[in-house]
């Protein structure tokens, strides 16, 4: 049997990305497994790469119920981040540059001397060196936001940018700290780090564990965001977001009107 065509797969995802214009889904129509949605993820990547971006970290997603229950897909998936996608904190995103974009309140770590993939992280303070608050825009090129399991790990799990705040140390009790999603000023989300897989230490264990089952191994330098701990947002035109995560401040974004 021929299995799916995973370059013309990746090349429409790729267009509808640059383009900013929803496409179908694709799994069902194509027989996509997730494995080969995941050789599709990589070869959006290599897309990326031949024009000139870098690979700077991981994301993952799907790492809470509330966005588990949001997207109706209850599986842990992770993504990759370019350089291009990272926005400068408090910078403007066009949302004219997007097909229908969301928010969500992240925690990134810096990773530091990562284990071998199977081998347990043991101390997380020397595998992260330092915690930040983060946004993240996530834009599914899928039409109405709606896909399953191989559709989204196909679409890199939706990644479209990133804001990173402040670096700290990793604080005392990082597995319940608060945190809340702010649209001008407005609370839209209030959440715990506790969300994020009991703790969000789990969610790198997890990415170790996961994207070394594709040959990918973490690296040192690399950003690594551990998945959103409530549901996303919207993002409007003009809108001011704000993601508070307690002991670590605020990662910040303004829309472009
Ligand atoms: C998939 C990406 C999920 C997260 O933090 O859970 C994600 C989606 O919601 O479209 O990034
Ligand atoms: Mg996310």
């Amino acid at each position: 049997m021929i299995g799916p065509d995973v370059a013309g797969i990746a090349e429409r995802l790729g267009l509808a990305a640059d383009t900013a214009t929803a496409i179908g889904q694709l799994a069902a129509e194509t027989g996509l497994d997730v494995d080969a949605a995941y050789a599709v993820q990589t070869a959006l990547l290599q897309r990326r790469l031949d024009r000139g971006e870098r690979l700077v970290g991981l994301k993952m997603g799907l790492t809470s119920r509330a966005k588990m229950a949001q997207v109706g897909v209850d599986e842990v998936i992770w993504g990759r981040l370019t350089d291009v996608m990272r926005v400068p904190d408090g910078g403007t995103v066009d949302t004219g540059a997007y097909i229908h974009p969301r928010v969500e309140p992240e925690v990134a770590f810096l990773l530091d001397r990562l284990p071998e993939p199977g081998e347990p992280v043991g101390d997380f303070t020397d595998a992260v060196r330092a915690v930040a608050p983060a946004i993240e825009l996530i834009d599914s090129r899928y039409a109405d936001f709606t896909f399953s399991l191989p559709d989204v790990v196909a679409d890199n799990t939706s990644a479209a940018a990133f804001v990173v705040g402040p670096w700290s140390p990793v604080p005392d009790g990082l597995e319940n700290l608060g945190v809340l999603l702010e649209i001008d000023g407005r609370v839209a989300q209030v959440g715990s780090t506790a969300a994020i897989l009991g703790d969000p230490r789990r969610a790198l264990d997890e990415g170790i564990r996961l994207a070394g089952r594709h040959g990918v191994g973490l690296r040192e330098g690399w950003l690594f965001l551990a998945g959103a701990a409530t549901a996303a947002v919207p993002l409007r035109p003009g809108a001011h977001v704000r993601a508070v995560v307690e002991k670590l401040g605020t990662a910040s974004l303004r829309a472009a009107s």
